[in-house]
């Protein structure tokens, strides 16, 4: 068959460019899985909107060139499909201790379970973060955000299904049960939560989904890149796809959490006030104060530190070791790839003060990646910084200190303030609500959550963006709601 890899066959059921319809075992499990999929959906994705036509984008192709098309669907009607990134030619493992052989086609047996843990965490995650953002159509300050929000949802939906066909094709019964599970587990369950801390918080309003399509969905990135260099060539080739996806999840969060500055800033312009810590003052204008942006930041930051894991993990270590997952930009990295005497400095708490102390690079991996990931969170800042002061206000967003309202690794069991000034219970559970968003901040917040459905309107704390969507005029309807 000379299908090619390029171009995605939508004759089957379920879109795909891995030749599904000749793999009729595989194709069969998928199409057995996708009723419980539309039920999660229908349960568990977007609340109301289901019958609205929604501006989207599909991908069509998988070429870099142009991959995706954009038209009105419904959501329960968008095509979610297979789309792995083109084979590479005799591509080799890149690190660890199978470094230079040929990529495995195949699971290899040894690593199995290592595998199929992985790929569940990854698939877990997906479908989780519809679940938190389910309720915030009913508040979408435009159109635009809220096809962004659906663009992002139906994508993440893609992702679980990308992580699905992995298990289905390749990890055999056991694959299939953990496919079932992952649309058991609801975020935030008591009894059957998802898997990572962070994909069990609330997104209860729409700076909140902001900074989680910065912060959270970055943790994916960074994931996403280690996973794309696996030597198990079929998850590199899928993670190297949905990346495509994942930028412009990326892309909301940094230009909506640019838009919330850039309207603040406005706003206290033409009010004339000059001290953006009068909170009182900025909050009467209908608008959402910088050090509550702070807030929202320094929380949603120190959840997504979390996701990386312990700094020091044998898991990682176990991981590298055997090629199922990289660095960051592994294949740019000069150096021996298998990390024989290296070290890497990990930031440990050392009486009572956090230090860097060498440790084996190999058990310093996550480390290494959180450390990516904070220079990755630095440029969106320096944008919102840009903005604030470009408006002549003497004030600086800032990435909270990395003990700062930990749950996970070094400095779970100590309270720290976002300076890193380690502070004790007391201190902690008075002075929290200065630091993360307390339940008035919360409150606040929710009072300005009214939504706005007329093409080319902006609620009042957010500024319109600079573009279009596939450079649609700024009154385009990008959603036309039916209820
Ligand atoms: N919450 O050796 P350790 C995304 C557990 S986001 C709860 O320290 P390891 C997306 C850990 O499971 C990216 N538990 O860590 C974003 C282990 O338990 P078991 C998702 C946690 O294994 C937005 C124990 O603690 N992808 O795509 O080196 C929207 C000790 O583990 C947490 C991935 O995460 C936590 N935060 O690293 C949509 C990639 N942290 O198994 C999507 C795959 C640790 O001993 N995951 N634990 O009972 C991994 O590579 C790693 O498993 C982790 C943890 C980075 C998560």
């Amino acid at each position: 068959m000379n299908m090619n890899i390029m171009n995605v066959d939508y004759s089957t059921k379920i879109p795909n460019n891995v030749n599904l319809s000749e793999d009729r075992q595989v194709l069969k499990a998928l199409e057995g899985w996708h009723p419980g999929y539309i039920d999660w959906w229908n349960d568990m994705g977007p609340e109301g909107f289901q019958q609205s036509l929604v501006y989207l984008r599909t991908a069509y192709s998988v070429d870099p060139r142009g991959w995706a098309k954009f038209d009105y669907v419904k959501m329960p009607d968008y095509r979610w499909g297979i789309l792995l990134a083109p084979q590479e030619e005799n591509r080799k493992i890149p690190f660890g201790e199978h470094y230079g052989e040929p990529a495995w086609q195949e699971v290899p047996g040894e690593y199995r379970a290592m595998l199929r843990r992985l790929v569940v965490i990854q698939g877990d995650t997906e479908p989780a973060s519809v679940e938190q953002q389910r309720h915030l159509g009913k508040t979408a300050p435009s159109l635009y955000d809220l096809r962004n929000l659906f663009q992002v949802n139906v994508e993440e939906g893609r992702h679980l299904w990308a992580m699905v066909y992995l298990l289905q094709k390749y990890f055999g019964r056991d694959g299939r049960e953990e496919a079932d599970e992952l649309l058991r587990r609801r975020s935030g369950d008591e009894d059957s939560p998802r898997m990572l801390g962070a994909f069990n918080e609330k997104t209860p309003d729409w700076l909140s989904f902001f900074m989680f399509t910065y912060f959270t969905d970055r943790d994916g990135k960074m994931q996403l890149h280690s996973l794309a260099q696996s030597g198990f060539d079929p998850l590199s080739r899928t993670c190297r796809f949905m990346l495509t996806e994942e930028a412009h999840h990326m892309f909301v969060g940094e230009t909506g959490i640019t838009r919330v500055v850039q309207r603040t800033c406005d706003a206290m312009r033409e009010a004339g006030i000059t001290d953006p810590s009068d909170i009182a003052k900025v909050r009467a204008l209908g608008v959402i104060d910088l050090p509550t942006i702070q807030k929202k930041l320094n929380l949603h930051y120190s959840l997504s530190l979390d996701l990386f894991g312990s700094e020091v993990s044998t898991n990682a270590a176990n991981a590298f070791n055997a090629g199922i997952k990289g660095r960051y930009h592994e294949t740019q990295i000069e150096d021996d790839h298998q990390l024989k005497n290296a070290t890497y400095p990990v930031l440990k708490l050392i009486n009572g003060e956090a230090r860097r102390v060498d440790e084996p690079a190999l058990t310093a991996l996550n480390m290494r990646l959180r450390d990516d990931y904070t220079q990755d969170c630095v440029k969106g800042m320096l944008r919102w910084n840009k903005v604030i002061s470009t408006a002549d206000y003497d004030y600086k967003l800032t990435l909270p200190n990395v003990a700062f309202n930990r749950a996970i690794g070094e400095f779970k069991d100590v309270h720290a303030t976002p300076d890193g000034i380690l502070i004790d219970d007391a201190t902690w559970t008075k002075r929290k609500g200065e630091w993360i968003p307390s339940r008035d901040d919360g409150e606040f917040i929710a009072s300005l959550m009214t939504p706005v459905t007329e093409p080319g309107q902006f609620a009042s704390w957010i500024a319109a963006p600079k573009v279009g969507i596939d450079n649609k005029p700024g009154d385009f309807e990008y959603v036309k709601i039916e209820t």
